[in-house]
């Protein structure tokens, strides 16, 4: 087999929570008095809060210090994590598990590599607490994708050098994160379009041929 390892991206791969970061950090920037709309909250995929709120801060008048943006990124994620208690096992899709199940019985391990500090929750809440065998995650990075950092940590954390891992990514700043860390990539979602992945799926279950 070409691989011995999958990486998934969460937000957009495994589950999507777009919608409520999208209703947390419009709450913020109606608040801020900042415009905020759809097409802002796609520039956001993929990249940490902080980079995140940077982008969202682009249209305000104002400057906030340091510990102001570090409020305002923690009230955003308040708003975030309250709307997280209302995702259940219902919204893991029954494709995403077979495929999830499927690559497992082929003797492939399986690690998430997410840009959230949140991901641990997300993953309990969709009833995946215990499933996959690494996580790397906002909380063991200090750099945000397309950095290859979360990447490279997912495969350290499998004990797996790159060229054996496959990175399965909606966001383009994802899919160069896994070229800069010398892993191929799967594109799905908004990521198609970036035109640099590996293989493009149009669905989730295209993976299982994609990993020989
Ligand atoms: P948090 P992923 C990313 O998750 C999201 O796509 C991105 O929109 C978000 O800003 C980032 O996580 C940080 O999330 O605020 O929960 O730490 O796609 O890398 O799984
Ligand atoms: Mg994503």
């Amino acid at each position: 087999m070409k691989y011995q390892g999958i990486i998934f991206d969460l937000d957009g791969v495994i589950c999507s929570t777009d919608r409520y970061h999208y209703l947390a950090w419009k709450a913020l920037a109606d608040r801020l008095g900042v415009y905020f709309d759809e097409q802002i909250n796609n520039r956001l995929r993929g990249i940490s809060r902080m980079a995140s709120l940077d982008i969202v801060l682009e249209r305000y008048d104002g400057t906030l210090s340091a510990a102001e943006k570090e409020a305002a990124a923690t009230e955003k994620n308040e708003l975030y994590r309250e709307l997280l208690r209302q995702m259940s096992p219902a919204d893991l899709a029954p494709e995403v598990r077979q495929t999830l199940d499927a690559l497992r019985a082929r003797g492939l391990l399986l690690a998430i590599g997410s840009s959230s500090k949140n991901a641990k929750f997300i993953l309990q809440q969709i009833g995946l607490g215990d499933y996959f065998d690494k996580i790397s995650d906002g909380t063991n990075t200090t750099r945000s994708k397309p950095d290859p950092e979360v990447f490279q940590k997912a495969a350290q954390f499998l004990g797996l050098a790159p060229e054996v891992c496959l990175v399965v990514e909606d966001a383009a700043a994802g899919i160069e994160a896994a070229r800069a860390a010398g892993m191929d990539s799967a594109a799905i979602g908004d990521a198609v379009n970036c035109g640099l992945a590996t293989y493009t799926l149009t669905r989730f279950s295209d993976l299982l041929g994609c990993v020989g």
